[in-house]
């Protein structure tokens, strides 16, 4: 750990805005400082000018896992990964990831700009909002971020200078124990519903589910196609109608890029889930759910549209213009995306780190039955990832699975 480290207080956060940003606040200004953090890892400060408005965030890390506490040790220089991650995000992106106005290694922390006025998308979902902007931010943040930073565009030396600063060993072990491992067997971490134990069981009783995670497992371990956000769940998004912002790259490696489609649509797949119509509101609950659905769709068919863009404009080497790879890569994209998003919904149900969607379900009854359907959704987009040729085979294998 740097010797300069230690968590910031409150007060402290302040002093460092004034002397690292002297221009940011006028140097009169009252300035209010307030820990806002609720994620499972680090520290957030927002820090207000009282007369103006103006605002900012100043996240730090903390040096373990702020959901479990310091028996749970992690690395500081996750801080640096995200702060990096998000300037190359913000140059591909512009506008759909916070603007960064400093970052510090030694204090593992990055100041950035303030989405308060935003609210987080999983929060916006569980109250049935609708963005209808969002699944065309989502398209262009996943497109020109994956794109642009794989083999297809870089060229060799770049793509693996560039796989070399963003190597993420102590996060990356994060998900492959709690996404690809511990929810697979009764491991200790693992946490879930006792309504559900027979179904669990059967979980871990399933041989071919298991071998098929697996494989899954060792693609996210070893498949460094473009430096993905690594954790691009519904948490991670920060929405208003009109706009979107993606927060949070701190898991960002060189990895799968079916991984953060994957995850984005599991959570969108674990809402519709999380609206399993048992009660009296069920006609508007079916219209949500139908309209995550079609969010996924949207998703899929923005991105697909934009990164065949790109892929036309861009694509150089000889060999990735061999005929039909385009699209064999584009199906290889799409059967990852499925396979990594029935991953990310089981561990959600199962593993450490459950999502509101689900947690906030109650009675423990009514849940059972909303977290049954995300087991059987996600074990079967692994199992059938192979059959999946377009998007509409996997949202009609949500609907299929997805029935009371
Ligand atoms: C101890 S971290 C638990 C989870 O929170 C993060 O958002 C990641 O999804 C991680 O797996
Ligand atoms: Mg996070």
């Amino acid at each position: 750990m740097p010797s300069a480290y230690h968590p910031l207080t409150e007060e402290e956060a302040v002093q460092y805005v004034r002397s690292k940003l002297p221009g940011f606040f006028p140097s009169d200004a009252q300035l209010f400082s307030r820990e806002i953090g609720d994620g499972n890892l680090n520290l957030v400060f927002r820090v207000v000018d009282a007369s103006t408005g103006r605002s900012l965030i100043l996240k730090q890390a903390l040096p373990y896992a702020r959901v479990v506490g310091e028996s749970w040790p992690l690395t500081l220089d996750r801080a640096r990964i995200e702060s990096e991650a998000l300037k190359v995000q913000g140059k591909l992106a512009p506008g759909l990831v916070p603007r960064v106005y400093h970052s510090d290694e030694d204090l593992a922390l990055t100041v950035m700009e303030d989405c308060s006025d935003h609210i987080i998308l999983r929060k916006g979902l569980i109250a049935r909002k609708r963005y209808p902007r969002l699944a065309e931010h989502m398209a262009e943040f996943l497109a020109r971020t994956l794109f642009f930073t794989s083999d297809l565009y870089l060229s060799p030396e770049e793509k693996k200078a560039r796989v070399r600063r963003f190597i993420n060993p102590e996060m990356c072990k994060i998900t492959e124990d709690l996404v690809f491992s511990h929810p697979y067997y009764d491991a200790d971490t693992n946490s879930f519903n006792p309504l559900i134990r027979e179904d669990v069981e059967a979980v871990w009783k399933d041989g071919d589910l298991r071998r098929e995670v697996a494989k899954l497992k060792e693609s996210f371990m070893t498949c460094g196609q473009a430096l993905i956000h690594g954790d691009l769940h519904t948490g991670s998004v920060m929405v208003t109608e009109q706009d979107t912002k993606v927060i949070d790259p701190e898991f960002a490696y060189y990895g799968p890029m079916g991984f953060d489609v994957g995850a984005f649509l599991a959570n969108l797949f674990l809402s519709y889930a999380s609206h399993e119509g048992q009660t009296a509101d069920s006609e508007e609950r079916a219209a949500y759910r139908q309209w995550l659905l079609r969010t996924a769709e949207d998703v899929w068919n923005g991105f697909l549209e934009r990164f065949c863009r790109l892929w036309d404009e861009h694509v150089k080497d000889e060999m990735w213009s061999a005929p039909g790879y385009r699209d064999a890569y584009i199906l290889r994209l799409l059967q990852d995306s499925a396979g990594f998003a029935g991953c990310k919904m089981m561990r959600r149900v199962i593993g450490l780190a459950p999502v509101a969607d689900l947690e906030t379900i109650e009675p423990p009854e009514v849940r059972a039955v909303a977290e049954r359907q995300a087991l059987r959704i996600g074990a079967q987009l692994v199992l059938r990832r192979g059959e999946m040729r377009c998007i509409g085979d996997i949202t009609e294998l949500v609907r299929r699975e997805g029935g009371a």
